[in-house]
């Protein structure tokens, strides 16, 4: 057991309900789980919580579009998540949703308690309305001519022709995208968090080592620009909290969307007679709090998120952990181009752990994009996993499964190389908990590479057929599930499924990484069965195929409209 058993909780961003997981949200789900899993591993008590985004305009107008409640909606794509990523291994202690009571609860004491502070002001605002909708426009629901370039139907935002930004009101014959009717400009009174309150503490926080460089110097860019009152309200009708005491007033998505994780641990200790919300909430927490979040939400998470809950009085994350984008053999996913590949077009042809592994060996700690070259898995997967790994236990379990009865040796021939293999695991540890995946994954496999060695060596099918070697056989295949067993523990954050079937096969308690330093011997094993198969190009192939079939679905465009 390691010497401090240390308290964390640690989270997933909170996915919108609103269209189907692809392989660029599984880069944030599988990095969080193998981090959370080495936690566990470590025998720490490691939290994991995540939950559906349920709020927001694009939710409230998909369920209108197909006719049902907004609440059905989420819910199917809710069941469809959970199941998505309990497929892909992901680990959750809890998934709940946004839209629930605890998180109604938490909302509003967040907002009252900045209310109290005087940290909400509210003004007049004037924005784009569809008369015929009768609803307020998000930027991204106009659309008309750029006012630099005439480009017809861009955004209210920016032109995608010429790269202009601008505000929806300058658009040239503006129309709502909901109806086709030009918007007219309308009065509303908003609610703004006067983040600007923030700025010294929030200064203070990003330089205290809670971000990754890149991300550092990007909130450092944001206050030299200046902080501004962030607008928290939308006007009816809109899905999600109506703010008490203000009818017709909600919650923008992104104020109670980062609360989701408070809520979702709350239900989870609502359910659990001995864990307590405030230990990990509190001001005064000696818990550890990890927020996994990709870089397009990491202005929410930096600067707002911190300064909420500076303002309410909780504790704040110790780490915001922030990575970049996937590119599918080296292109953004794209519908037309066959890499826009949801989560389940890959589970029904490949194996989740080819792709975690393949994550893992593409990730470390910074927020760059990392690309999925499928030639590229496909190789590394079968020569790595395949080849070496899974190799070398194939090549000794066969001897002692058929002539020792099962049996391995009762001494480690070579401690010293067994001891190698004990004591890269203080490194790799350190690797996987600074989230160097790719490091790890590389000592792994030079590891890996270093026991076929020594099984290349020693020759025992070689030995086999002489007489007088019967325990020199045994010995080296001994060694060589020995060492095996340990790439395993250290494999097991990525890959749980093959560590689940080779304690089968060994016939072992569940390995945690301090059960390293023992080694197996006078041990019975099961008969070995094989672990992994290679991957077949034909099915990456189907899987490509499954993908660019895949109908532009609302909830590609709603994508893009996640933040409404
Ligand atoms: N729902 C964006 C996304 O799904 C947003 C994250 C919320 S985290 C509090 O990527
Ligand atoms: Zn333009």
């Amino acid at each position: 057991m390691p010497s401090k058993k240390r308290q964390i909780l640690a989270t997933c961003a909170l996915p919108y309900a609103n269209g189907s997981l692809h392989l660029g949200h599984m880069v944030e789900h599988v990095q969080a789980d193998i981090w959370v899993r080495f936690q566990k591993m470590q025998g720490h008590e490691c939290f994991f919580i995540c939950g559906s985004d349920a709020h927001g305009t694009p939710i409230m107008l998909s369920a209108q579009k197909a006719g049902i409640n907004p609440e059905d909606l989420y819910n199917t794509y809710h069941n469809e998540h959970k199941r998505d990523l309990a497929d892909f291994a992901i680990d959750f202690d809890n998934f709940y949703t946004t839209h629930s009571p605890e998180n109604k609860q938490l909302a509003e004491l967040i907002y009252q308690r900045l209310k109290d502070n005087g940290d909400i002001e509210s003004r007049v605002i004037t924005q784009a309305f569809d008369p015929e909708q009768n609803i307020f426009l998000p930027d991204r629901y106009v659309k008309g001519e750029c006012p630099r370039c005439g480009q017809a139907d861009q955004y209210g935002d920016n032109c995608e022709h010429c790269g202009a930004t601008y505000s929806p009101t300058d658009l040239k014959n503006p129309v709502s995208v909901l109806s086709g009717v030009a918007p007219i400009q309308k009065e509303s009174q908003h609610f703004f968090f006067k983040l600007e309150k923030y700025a010294e503490q929030l200064k203070e926080w990003g330089r205290g080592g809670h971000l990754q460089t890149q991300v550092a110097n990007k909130l450092a860019e944001w206050f030299a620009a200046g902080l501004h009152p962030w607008d928290i309200s939308r006007d009816e009708p809109y899905f999600g909290f109506e703010i008490p005491g203000e009818p017709g007033k909600y919650f923008y998505v992104w104020l109670d969307a980062p609360i989701g994780y408070m809520a979702s641990f709350k239900n989870f200790c609502d359910a659990q007679s001995d864990i307590d919300f405030h230990d990990y909430w509190d001001k005064d927490s000696k818990a550890e709090l990890y927020h996994f979040v990709g870089k397009d939400v990491m202005y929410f998470h930096a600067l707002f998120w911190p300064a909420m809950l500076t303002g309410s009085g909780f504790r704040l994350p110790n780490q915001v952990i922030v990575h970049g984008f996937l590119t599918i053999d080296g292109y953004k996913m794209s519908k037309s181009r066959g890499t826009f590949i949801k989560a389940r077009d890959y589970l029904e042809h490949l194996d989740m752990e080819y792709l975690r592994y393949y994550y893992a060996a593409k990730l470390n700690s910074h927020i760059d994009d990392i690309d999925l070259n499928l030639e590229d898995f496909q190789l590394r997967v079968n020569a790595d996993l395949v080849g070496k790994v899974v190799n070398i236990a194939s090549r000794c379990a066969r001897f002692i499964n058929k002539k020792y009865n099962n049996q391995l040796a009762d001494a480690v021939s070579e401690p010293a190389l067994f001891k190698t293999f004990v004591d890269a695991g203080n490194d790799i540890a350190s690797l996987f908990d600074k989230r160097e995946l790719s490091h790890a994954v590389r000592d792994i496999m030079a590891l890996a590479d270093k026991a076929n060695q020594y099984i290349d060596e020693k020759k025992p099918w070689v030995l086999a057929k002489q007489d007088g070697q019967a325990d020199e056989v045994q010995l080296i295949c001994s060694m060589g599930l020995n060492l095996f067993r340990l790439l395993i523990i250290y494999l097991k954050p990525i890959l749980p499924h093959l560590a689940a079937q080779v304690e089968t096969f060994l016939n072992i308690p569940p390995l945690d990484w301090a059960s390293r330093k023992q080694a197996l011997t006078n041990h019975t094993i099961n008969t070995f069965t094989p672990l992994m198969q290679r991957i077949d190009s034909n099915k990456v192939l189907a899987m490509k195929e499954t993908a660019s079939h895949a109908q532009t679905s609302a909830a590609d465009n709603d994508a893009q409209l996640g933040a409404c």
